[in-house]
């Protein structure tokens, strides 16, 4: 494992790329437009493709995205609502229809500012890894500020997640991670964990797979008031953790009968952004 200190920002200019953010949003009505504008804002070097996934919110949440989305009709942004079966569900569906060379997933509540996303792109370069990682676990008590027994739950996981796959992150749950865009569309068809799992399914395939994955500290805003994670998500989370072991099996055994194809490009270059449409996402 390898960590490393990365500078809180970098203002050399990052070479546009061709990048898809997916957020997740289940009930963020107060916020989802709030943090398309962050994203928007931050990214609009990169020119980004913006899929907010719906998942069977019951508060406005789409109508709200779409509202903001009207208003800016020169990002390239969308809505998709499907219905509620949890944030891993969310996150494969947004992956099946984007088309950048990077895919990468962020939170809709603001936890974490839209600009760690340039931070893990070019974190990607610097480290040459296929995968990066957000993390907390660097964190002290000050820079987040939670509740002991939810503190010590997050320990408790991280060292059970590590004792079970051996994966090179200390922290698999932090909302933010990048993608190698191919390779991600490829397994989400073959991808079985429904909630907040899927990351661990995602990194021990992408370990699995030999791809490079590099961790990296990233700021945290706190801007919910209150945790929605209780007891029965931790519980829901346990059994999950059983069907990750069973999920990467399937997912190495998917990958080996398809035809192979070349290893991703760690560079970040200009791809003609518009170019990549015809790439085609697996699930349209
Ligand atoms: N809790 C929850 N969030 C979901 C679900 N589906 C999608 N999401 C989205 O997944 C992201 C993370 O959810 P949060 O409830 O913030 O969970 P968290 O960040 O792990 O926990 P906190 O530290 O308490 O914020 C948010 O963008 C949610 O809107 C779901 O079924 N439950
Ligand atoms: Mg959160």
């Amino acid at each position: 494992m390898r960590h490393t200190t990365v500078p809180r920002s970098d203002s050399r200019p990052l070479a546009p790329v061709c990048l898809s953010v997916i957020v997740p949003a289940w009930n963020e009505a107060g916020r989802i437009q709030e943090c398309l504008a962050q994203l928007e804002g931050c990214l609009a070097h990169l020119h980004p493709e913006i899929i907010v996934v719906d998942d069977g919110s019951t508060d406005g949440t789409p109508r709200e995205a779409a509202a903001w989305m009207a208003r800016h009709p020169g990002c390239d942004a969308q809505v998709v609502s499907i219905p509620h079966r949890g944030k891993g569900r969310a996150v494969y569906a947004g992956v099946h229809r984007s088309h950048g060379d990077h895919v990468a997933y962020i939170d809709a509540d603001l936890d974490i500012p839209a600009q760690e996303i340039d931070r893990l792109l070019r974190w990607h370069e610097a480290a040459r890894a296929d995968v990066v990682v957000g993390s907390k676990r660097l964190l002290t008590w000050r820079e987040l500020p939670r509740p002991l027994l939810r503190r010590a739950a997050s320990i408790s996981f991280s060292w059970l997640v590590g004792w079970l796959f051996h994966l090179p992150v200390r922290d698999t749950q932090t909302g933010v991670k990048l993608f190698p865009g191919p390779w991600l569309r490829r397994v989400a068809g073959h991808a079985r964990v429904p909630g907040f799992l899927f990351d661990v399914e995602l990194l021990a395939a992408a370990a699995d797979d030999g791809l490079r994955i590099a961790e990296l500290p990233v700021s945290v805003a706190m801007r919910r008031p209150a945790s929605r994670i209780g007891i029965p998500d931790g519980l829901r989370c346990l059994l999950e953790l059983a069907q990750v072991a069973a999920s990467v099996r399937h997912i190495r055994r998917a990958l080996h009968t398809l035809p192979s194809m070349p290893p991703p490009d760690r560079r970040i270059r200009w791809p003609g952004r518009r170019a990549v449409a015809g790439h085609g996402a697996p699930g349209g």
